[in-house]
Formats: structure tokens, sequence, C-alpha cells
């Protein structure tokens, strides 16, 4: 089977903030399709959708009471075969958010696990009360206990993340029966394949005390775990093989060693893994404390992923993280400058790119002003978090309303209309207040714009074979430069990003492919976060 995924590039789409067709204030699958040509134009092939399944929406959809069906919220069924059609016209393909760690509460297999009833009785972690608390000492990824008392089951069951979305129990071959169907189900309807959802935690090998220091506790019983190969080589066997399509697993926390079980060619696992290690340099115990940026060990992670695995995501933003040009860039002075050598980045280095709505407008973090505009679940648990090791609240607030997940799901900026042209309804959560500056209508029109920069580096990306083929090798890191070659048979491009307000000078030469400042040629010299591209 062709590889097609290797090749193309990939647009992550978080439905509730992308487009809204009915007005009711939240995004919604017409709404993605009327925005098709908009991605078509941009150069997408592959769009990696965020769940539209049945959901109480405690998690914006990563808790599903049914995965086959959507929700209400963002259309029918109907809709999700329309606009796989309607993307297939224009030769993109769609992947879908496969969330298997865990279900709502409101999925009807645990509502009759609860109730002890068969086939369900086991589909759920259960367990009695330890000394008359909870089984074990292990935390929530979402913080707190990882564990819910039952009144109707009188038992405790395992939740890693919210307590609305119990951890489902992949010691019961029935229940990855109940995955393989789901996958079949819309692998049948026509999808390209699956972003699994913390796919690096679904097997719990003990429930023994943990005796990690730390926050998450229990990580040494759930990360990772043999059982967990295990299971992820059975549904590529029975499943994923017998299509043509790719899995890019969610696997945060993972060393080399484990990277190439769930991913080498040889492991029969998944095609590729996201890895977080890039996006982490700068926090401290838990995201919510954050160092000064340091562009150095930021290319010193990337680059070790590069040469480390074949195949990697690239990636700098998604639905959990902030906005890349506030958090790696700078969205004041060098705003347009740096989100465009970011984008050089992500296009150029090996690997599939994945773009984030909005990042390639140059959105930014929302500046939230307090608690009541968070919507975000991990958020406010974080902050009740915060609060208990004694934070004064202003503190706790202003750490929060800095790192939350909410900061890259304000609604896509289409135009300076009221409510950016996302809605006609004011939506529920607050829109980023530069929507007037940064829109996608007027960077369609300047033709300097990071839009229009992007449509040059996916065009690129199609005209030079050696940067979607080409072998990766580091050439220099030092604080704020990063070089590296790319090449293919005897054709080799190098890129150069200086990621610092102030210039700088390199040795390397060659002759100027692309820069994000207007120039002719290229003799060494950088400029405040600019980004080049040489060939040899
Ligand atoms: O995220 C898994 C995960 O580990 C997150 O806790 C991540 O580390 C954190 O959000 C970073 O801030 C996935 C989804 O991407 C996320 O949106 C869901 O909330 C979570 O699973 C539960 O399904
Ligand atoms: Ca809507």
């Amino acid at each position: 089977m062709n590889e097609l995924w290797k090749e193309r590039v990939a647009y992550q789409i978080y439905p509730r903030s992308f487009n809204d067709s009915n007005n009711d204030g939240i995004g919604d699958i017409p709404g993605i399709i009327e925005k098709l040509d908009y991605l078509k134009d941009l150069g997408v092939g592959i769009i990696w959708l965020s769940p539209v399944y049945k959901s109480p929406q405690k998690d914006n959809g990563y808790d599903v009471s049914d995965y086959l069906d959507i929700d209400p919220l963002f259309g029918t069924l109907e809709d999700m075969d329309n606009l796989i059609k309607a993307a297939g016209k224009r030769d993109i393909k769609i992947i879908m958010d496969l969330v298997l760690n865990h279900t709502s509460d409101q999925h009807i297999w645990f509502q009759k696990s609860r109730e002890g009833i068969e086939p369900y009785k086991d589909y759920y972690i259960w367990k009695d009360p330890k000394n008359g608390s909870y089984p074990n000492n292990w935390d929530s990824i979402f913080t707190g206990p990882a564990w819910k008392y039952d009144e109707l089951r009188k038992q405790y069951y395992l939740h890693l993340f919210a307590e609305e979305q119990p951890d489902l129990n992949f010691h019961n071959p029935k229940v990855i029966e109940e995955i393989k169907n789901i996958m079949r189900f819309w692998l049948e309807r026509g999808i390209y394949g699956f972003r699994c959802d913390a796919v690096n935690v679904i097997y719990k090998s003990s429930f023994k005390d943990s005796v990690t220091k730390s926050v998450r506790k229990g990580r040494e019983y759930y990360l990772s775990q043999p059982g967990n190969h295990l299971i992820l080589k059975e549904l590529k066997k029975d499943v994923l093989d017998n299509y043509d399509c790719f899995t890019v697993g969610e696997a945060g926390h993972v060393d080399k060693e484990t990277a190439h079980l769930f991913c080498d060619k040889k492991s029969k696992e998944l095609d590729m893994i996201f890895t977080f290690d890039h996006l982490e340099t700068h926090e401290y115990l838990v995201k919510w404390f954050r160092r000064k940026f340091k562009p150095k060990k930021f290319f010193e992670k990337l680059s070790f992923w590069q040469k480390e695995l074949e195949w990697n995501p690239i990636f700098f933003e998604n639905h959990d993280q902030i906005r890349s040009v506030t958090d790696l860039g700078n969205d004041k002075l060098y705003w347009q400058e740096s989100s465009k050598m970011l984008a050089t980045l992500l296009l150029t280095l090996k690997g599939t790119p994945f773009i984030y709505q909005g990042e390639e407008i140059g959105m930014t973090n929302a500046n939230f002003k307090s608690l009541a505009e968070i919507e975000d679940i991990e958020s406010l648990n974080g902050f009740k978090m915060l609060r208990k090791w004694g934070l004064p609240k202003f503190l706790a607030e202003k750490f929060i309303l800095k790192s939350s997940r909410d900061n890259c799901r304000t609604p896509f900026q289409w135009n300076d209309d009221k409510y950016a042209g996302f809605s006609t309804t004011k939506p529920p959560l607050k829109l980023c207040d530069n929507y007037q500056r940064i829109n996608a209508e007027s960077q369609i029109e300047a033709k300097t714009s990071i839009l229009n920069f992007y449509k040059q580096l996916i065009g690129l990306r199609k005209t030079e074979e050696t940067l979607v083929k080409g072998d990766f090798t580091e050439l220099l890191i030092t604080n704020h430069l990063f070089a590296y070659e790319r090449q293919y048979q005897d054709k080799s491009l190098i890129i150069i990003v200086n990621s610092s307000k102030k210039k700088q000078r390199i040795s390397i030469k060659g002759e100027l492919v692309l820069s994000n400042y207007k120039r002719t040629d290229f003799n060494g010299n950088l400029s405040p976060y600019e980004a080049v591209i040489l060939r040899e």
C-alpha cells in the first residue's frame, strides 16, 4: 500500500471552534464542509478531526457516549458521510480521533457496568475500597485521586482523566473487540485512519500503590506496558492491515526504546507517534509552571527525534497546547516573522506536518482575564490543585490563564466581522480580541501574509522531493540558531532558523530558495526570527 500520509500535509480541526454553520455558537460538521476549499487552497491533504461522536462534552468530546453516532451539536451521521465525500472530491482524506482509554460515564456500557449487567460488568476497572478508602494512591492526570466511588455498584472505578471519563478495562477481550468494531465502522465509511488518543496509557499492569514521588502517581503501572503493545499489535493485524489507512498515536512521556516499540516498521503497532518533549522543555514539574523558553533545548529535542525515528509527525500546536507563536515565537514585535519561522520548521523537518487550525494565520493565545472565561476541565482542576498547594488565588489564576488549553480553543478568526465570521451568535468560549488584526480573510489578500507563506512552503514540498523524502542531518544548534540539511539522492537543501530578537551570523552559504524576509540572496546574516531555505 502506498504511504500517502508521508507526502501530505495534515491539518487538525477542533470542531467546536472551527466554523459554525447554523449559528448556535458552536462549530459543526456542515461548517467544516463550507471551509474545505479554504483547506484545499492551503494545500492540506489530510484532516485530523477531533472527536465529533455523541458526548456530554465534559472534555469537549473526549468523553464519548456513543462511538457510532455524531453528537447533535456537530450534526448527524449523514453530515459526517457528506464531509467524507466532499473532502474526498478535493482529494482530502480524513482521520478521526480514537478515544480508547476511556468512555464517558454516560456511555451505555458504563451505565450497565455500574449495575453489574453482563456482558458489561467488567468493561471498566472496578475495585473494592481499601481500608475504607481509595483502592490505591494513583493520581488522575487531570489532578486529584484517580478513583471515584460509585454508590450504585458500591465500588470504586478508575479514571485516569476526569471522573466523567472512566477507564476501559483492556484486560477484557470483549472491550478489545468493541474497539475493533468501532474502528471498522468508521473505516468502512471511508475514513483514512485514526489519531489514537492517550494510546500509551490504556493497559494497566498492576494496581499496586505507586512509589512515584511527584505527580502522576501510578504511571509506572500504566505507561507503555507490555500489554499495551500487544493490544496495538492485535488492532493492527485484525483491523488496520485490512485497510489503506494510517495511525498516529498520542504518546507523551516515552523514551526512545519505547518509541521504537510503538512505531518502528517491524513493530507493527502504529505508523507514528506524537511525542511532546520539544514542547515540554520549559515546563517545570507541572504544565502550569513555565520557565523561560530556551530555543536551544527545543531544537535539541526536535533534532533528537528526527535522528531517532524513521518518521515523526511534526507539530507545534494541538488542542491541548497553547499557541506556538506566543509560546515559542514572539507574538508582539515579531508576530509575523516568528510565525513564519515556525512554519518553516514545521514544513521542512522530516515527517508529516500537522498544522493546528489557526496556526496558519498566526493565531495567538487568548489573553484571558479571569477564570470565569475558562471552560476546560483540565484547567479548572489544575486551579483547584494549585490552590490546594497553597498558592494565593491571584497567582494560581495567573498561571492557569497563561497555560490553559482554552488558549488554542478560541473560535477561528475568519474575518473582522462581529464574532470573527465564526458565527453570528456569541460563542461560549471567549473570542481572542485581536481578530480584527489577525484573520484569514485579510491574509488571503495580503501577498506577504503568514497564510501565504504557509502556502508557499506547502507548495515547495510538492516541487522539492527532498523536503518529503530527504534524510535529516543536524548541522548546528546554538542558543538561537538551528541549521539542518535534508538530502535525497544527489540533491540537498539547507534550512537555517534564527529564534531570537537579535541578528545572527552563520558561516553556512548557499543559493537562496526562500526566506521569511524580503531578500534575493543570502550572505550568512540572519535578521530577527529569520528562516531561510538554501540550495547547496
Ligand atoms: O490527552 C492526553 C493527555 O495526556 C493530556 O492530559 C495532555 O497531557 C494534557 O492535556 C496536556 O495539557 C488526550 C487529549 O488530547 C485531551 O484533549 C483529552 O483531554 C485527554 O486525552 C483525555 O481524553
Ligand atoms: Ca453550530
